[in-house]
């Protein structure tokens, strides 16, 4: 009865009331339409940090996604810097994503989102930006990413496609094959959530994993036949460009010199490990070889949606991408993981080694005679 009075007294007769009250709740109405779609899928989900670290290795990442779909922050900071590229002592200044030829490489599951924070200091000369080919839209966030010296941006894009992806600057024209064969690329691996598959769906595992980044450099000599090393860093640009335009690379290395993964900064692993490798190329094709094993599994183009190929020799990597391999060392010993153009690998620089640890295995490998004098 009082509720029926109510409704009589402030709905039937009182229509200023009535018209009030539905025109807040339509304004209402609309505020929280408006405000949802504001807000992001992505602004939902659990934010983590990536710390990067530098290549030959990997961020910490799990196998098969835990949990659902997050955001992953990482941060890349460009310096322009003169580093040694060869055992001559060649001196050649680098555009580098975080201090490192290549940049290093981002972990994420399909699903998830990485946030980047790109930082160019004050300090450097040049505009820099960074397409993913994992991404999609805006020249894969070249577009969105442009920065001048003294500047930072944040992109947030989302991993759709699970593979293993380059990235690298973009900043227009000459500009872009520029700032790549000066260090400018790295990649990225958008893990399935349940971890990598063979083709008839068993789970593959790996106990350590390697990401190698082939870099192609060109660079001008003098008179005599010596390299020049430019004072500032814009300097060179045009000599540089017609080194270029031969296509004949000076040096093609891998993580940043000749040399870098031979010696005491050999790969290692033991008999019996499965070691996953990525092997990426921003500007040239490569075909990477292992000396002495196979690629057990191999995703040459990189997409992990499609089943991979098996005991490959050697496979392809065209300029402008990653692919992934996985091997299960069965002998000890030095390997040799390279370019198999072997003018590449062993005059230009294209050659990483493997240490091995472990038991020898005569039954997949014996020598029956040593190397002596041929009997009559
Ligand atoms: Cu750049």
């Amino acid at each position: 009865m009082f509720v029926r009075n109510l409704y009589k007294k402030y709905f039937v007769e009182d229509k200023l009331f009535r018209n009030t009250l539905v025109v807040l709740l339509i304004v209402l109405g609309v505020v929280f339409v408006y405000s949802d779609a504001k807000s992001d899928e992505a602004d939902k989900l659990p934010v983590v940090t990536q710390k990067l670290v530098n290549p030959p290795f990997l961020p910490k990442h799990d196998h098969v996604a835990v949990g659902g779909p997050k955001v992953v922050k990482v941060k890349m900071v460009v310096d322009e810097k003169l580093i040694t590229i060869d055992d001559e002592g060649t001196q050649f200044r680098v555009f580098a994503f975080n201090d490192s030829v290549p940049g290093p490489i981002i972990v994420v599951h399909e699903g998830d989102y990485v946030e980047l924070t790109l930082i160019n200091p004050e300090t450097n000369n040049f505009e820099h930006n960074i397409d993913f080919h994992a991404s999609t839209g805006a020249l894969g966030g070249g577009g969105l990413s442009h920065v001048l010296p003294g500047e930072e941006v944040i992109l947030r894009w989302k991993a759709i496609k699970p593979g293993v992806f380059v990235y690298h600057c973009a900043p227009g024209g000459a500009m872009v094959p520029w700032h790549v064969v000066k260090g400018m690329n790295g990649a990225v691996m958008v893990l399935p959530r349940d971890g990598l598959k063979d083709r008839q769906g068993n789970s593959i595992k790996y106990d350590k994993a390697y990401y190698i980044g082939e870099q192609d450099f060109y660079l001008p000599k003098d008179s005599n036949g010596n390299y020049k090393i430019f004072k500032e860093p814009g300097d060179g640009f045009s000599e540089t460009l017609e080194v270029m335009k031969t296509l004949t690379p000076t040096h093609v290395v891998f993580n940043g010199a000749v040399d870098a993964l031979t010696g005491d900064n050999a790969l290692t692993a033991k008999v019996g490990e499965t070691v996953l490798f990525i092997h990426a190329q921003s500007n040239r094709d490569t075909r990477p070889h292992l000396i002495g094993g196979h690629g057990d599994y191999v995703w040459p183009n990189g997409s992990f949606n499609d089943p991979p190929r098996t005991n490959l020799e050697t496979w392809f990597v065209p300029g402008g991408a990653a692919a992934a391999a996985i091997y299960t060392f069965r002998q000890p010993g030095t390997y040799l993981y390279l370019n198999h153009n072997l003018i590449e690998a062993f005059i230009l620089g294209a050659k990483a080694e493997v240490q091995v640890t472990g038991k020898w295995n005569n039954d997949l490998m014996k020598q029956i005679k040593k190397p002596s004098k041929i009997e009559e």
